[in-house]
């Protein structure tokens, strides 16, 4: 396909390959990035992108439905294997929509809702003062224990019983431990409210087995496709029966027109690899990669929040190194190693200049990297920081990522014959 695009419109193609060289020839420690397989691209990338098919299999309100309905079912029944869950839907376009979707559903406007608060590892739509989710309901934001960057349940309970939230959301874009999603549901129910927990960053290490579910604990969960699941840019919603028909009528038509049929393709295919022993696997390594990552970056005398990692993500407080988030991730990204910087908990920093670093482990463990190369790149990071103003050595270290990625090559679909693929 790709050497396709080069005949009919070689600028266009020139940038993919660009960006398919540049994904190559760095490490990719971005949490909520990864690389799918070539099936999920090419599933992404074909003829169900021509088609609306607005409404659900069997009630559309377009024709030509023939095949579109075969794969929204095998997507929806793929998701409900994979997750062990009453109902799915398949169709949000990503994860912020699906979140909106799920508050839709359960809730009005005007209402309380608490999810965990923005600088403290919630995403956006929990709640965050700059997002739809704190402009349509009432946001009661619970922090992290600022002693031990770990979610504190009895302050989420005292919480809930004081504000009496419709809804309470668990889940996390920026937390490096495991959540305890039966305490979330019981703290919920305790208070009367719904429970929407987002596994959005670890759905393929809840798949996997490693990290509890929250499908027996939650009432609707909602998830991207991509970052540890490995699929395309998508999103989608589970529930227990009780709740489909409000699901599925939130996302269309409350929010959605239609949905994207090649996506959903996509995550119908990612579904089946995710359901394989090889995924879990992969899921277990990559929690291995990040403790082994952190072990190594605790013995150069960084500050990680919370002490370490359970999962596939690591935020790196750099208040004792001096350095900016910022600052770091961009001398970073000069030598090949692509990371974001982030708030951490009670960040005297503003937002667009925070005190963190966030990384984490999907891509590299994509790659077949291990614990041997996560030490080695936690090398690179410390001497990235210990010569922040030194362009050479940076430059050093950016040779020698290169080197490190030249030995665990990406999966082949943006390896381009005949091109430099690395430079
Ligand atoms: N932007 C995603 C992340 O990087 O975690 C969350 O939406």
């Amino acid at each position: 396909m790709i050497n396709a695009l080069e005949q009919y419109d070689p600028q266009i193609y020139e940038l993919v390959r660009q960006e398919g060289a540049r994904q190559s020839g760095a490490i990719r420690l971005i949490p909520s990035e990864n690389y799918v397989s070539r099936a999920v691209m090419l599933a992404s990338g074909g003829c169900l992108t021509n088609k609306y098919a607005e409404g659900y299999p069997g009630r559309r309100y377009y024709e030509g439905q023939q095949v579109t309905d075969l794969i929204e079912k095998m997507a929806r029944e793929r998701a409900k294997k994979l997750f062990k869950a009453d109902h799915a839907n398949v169709q949000p376009y990503s994860g912020s929509v699906a979140n909106l979707a799920a508050y839709a559903a359960l809730i009005n406007p005007g209402d309380t809702i608490m999810g965990m608060s923005h600088v403290d590892g919630g995403h956006l739509t929990h709640g965050a003062n700059v997002s739809f989710s704190s402009k349509f309901f009432k946001s009661v934001p619970y922090p992290v224990n600022p002693d031990t960057g770990r979610i504190d349940y009895d302050q989420v309970e005292k919480l809930a019983k004081e504000h009496r939230p419709k809804l309470i959301i668990s889940g996390a874009t920026a937390y490096p431990r495991e959540i305890d999603f039966e305490a979330f549901g019981r703290i919920a129910k305790e208070v009367g409210a719904y429970h929407i927990s987002d596994i959005a960053h670890i759905a393929g290490l809840v798949v996997a087995g490693i990290h509890q579910s929250p499908v027996p604990h939650a009432d609707i969960v909602s998830s991207t496709t991509h970052k540890t699941l490995r699929g395309p840019r998508g999103g989608i919603l589970l529930c227990k029966a009780e709740h489909a028909k409000s699901v599925d009528r939130a996302v269309f038509p409350g929010l959605q027109g239609g949905p994207h049929m090649h996506t959903m393709t996509a995550v119908a295919v990612a579904m089946a690899e995710a359901d394989t022993p090889e995924f879990a696997a992969y899921a277990k390594q990559i929690i291995k990669n990040a403790k082994a990552l952190a072990e190594k970056l605790l013995e150069y005398g960084f500050n990680l929040t919370s002490g370490g990692t359970d999962n596939h993500l690591i935020l790196i407080d750099l208040r004792n190194k001096n350095i900016p988030g910022k600052k770091l991730a961009k001398a970073l990204d000069r030598a090949r190693i692509v990371t974001n910087y982030n708030s951490i908990p009670n960040d005297p920093a503003p937002p667009a200049n925070p005190s963190g670093l966030r990384i984490g482990t999907p891509a590299m463990t994509t790659r077949g990297m291990k614990e041997e190369q996560a030490g080695q790149i936690a090398g690179f990071i410390n001497t990235v920081a210990e010569n922040i103003d030194n362009e050479s050595a940076i430059q050093e270290v950016g040779k020698e990522a290169l080197l490190l990625c030249s030995h665990f090559p990406v999966p082949d679909h943006f390896i381009i014959p005949g091109k430099n693929n690395t430079v």
